[in-house]
């Protein structure tokens, strides 16, 4: 290994096994749902990239504008010297935006795509030499501990993207509970979440013009034909995204456009013509509502930033004991 990043593997590698049962226990539950981490293939992960560019999916650049904007204050909460943690942290993108102000001690990217962590991190050394820079491979939605040796006075975990939205209320408070087992008192969290808003913004950012969230969703029938042996024909399904307000999430299905039987791994799956397959939930908070939600799992807000026409809103929240 290279000298410029320290890894930790943590081997989170799901068996192949496993991923297919999981896959099959949704697609055989009532009604028909697939977790959202079987979008990520190859190919997933460029149409999610390519969403983010679409000029109706807000998230990606309203969240990149206001950390640009606040940095400074946002450093300000922190605090110098901190070990800024960044779960999932992918592209390493986004921190590029906290580092100068912040100026932690040491950075710990933690993605479960090994090869592209040691890349992400890899440059991310390579332009901040004054940086610390650990990698951790590990599924950080389960039970995880920090790697030993890391430098700085407390750690703070970066969580952007609205990523959280992808957990069910419940599960998003268990994952902060868990989160905040890991963090000393005095600990922070920094955390994008997406607003709750006009569902003519939302319905529009999850149903681009040029169909690349289309894409994206249809993808995942892709995928179960490249990786699990499914046989089934992508045209035979539409997209189909819309904000349930009464849940407060955006929905993503894949409608069966017929009544048809598709096989993955050996199963018989039937879809009646207009049954759907739920492929995604992604949560919208208000500001108070998040703060509850994280005060339930022992955070403390200390702030927040939003953009001028709150549509996102990143927190700084505090580990109390
Ligand atoms: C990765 C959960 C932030 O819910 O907005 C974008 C994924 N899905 N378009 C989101 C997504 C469809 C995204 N998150």
């Amino acid at each position: 290994m290279d000298s410029l990043v320290r890894f930790h593997d943590q081997h989170p590698q799901e068996e192949a096994g496993s991923l297919c049962e999981e896959l099959l226990e949704g697609l055989t539950a009532t009604p028909k749902c697939t977790s959202p981490k079987f979008f990520y293939d190859r190919r997933g992960s460029e149409l999610f990239d390519a969403i983010c560019e679409q000029p109706e999916y807000y998230p990606t650049r309203t969240e990149q504008a206001i950390l640009r904007a606040a940095a400074a204050d946002i450093a300000e909460v922190v605090g110098r010297d901190a070990t800024l943690i960044e779960l999932g942290s992918g592209a390493s993108r986004k921190v590029r935006l906290l580092l100068e102000a912040m100026h932690p001690a040491c950075y710990l990217g933690v993605d479960i795509s090994r090869d592209f962590l040691l890349e992400s991190t890899r440059r991310l050394a390579v332009d901040y030499p004054w940086l610390e820079v650990h990698a951790a491979c590990a599924d950080f939605t389960r039970p995880m501990a920090w790697p030993e040796g890391l430098a700085g006075e407390r750690p703070v975990a970066f969580f952007p993207g609205s990523s959280i939205g992808n957990f069910t209320p419940e599960e998003a408070e268990g994952f902060l509970k868990g989160l905040a087992r890991l963090l000393p008192a005095g600990g922070g969290l920094l955390v994008g979440v997406d607003l709750i808003k006009d569902r003519a913004i939302l319905d529009a950012a999850y149903n681009d013009a040029a169909g690349v969230t289309a894409a994206f969703n249809l993808n995942l029938l892709q995928r179960l034909r490249h990786e699990f042996e499914a046989e089934v024909e992508p045209q035979g399904f539409r997209h189909r995204a819309f904000y349930n307000e009464s849940a407060s999430r955006i929905e993503m299905h894949l409608v069966s456009l017929y009544d048809q039987a598709i096989r993955v791994a050996g199963e018989r799956v039937e879809f009646d013509a207009g049954e759907s397959l739920h492929t995604e939930s992604s949560y919208k908070y208000s500001i108070a509502g998040f703060r509850e939600l994280a005060g339930r799992a022992g955070f403390e807000p200390r702030a927040h930033w939003t953009d001028r026409d709150s549509l996102f809103c990143i927190h700084y929240l505090e580990r109390v004991v």
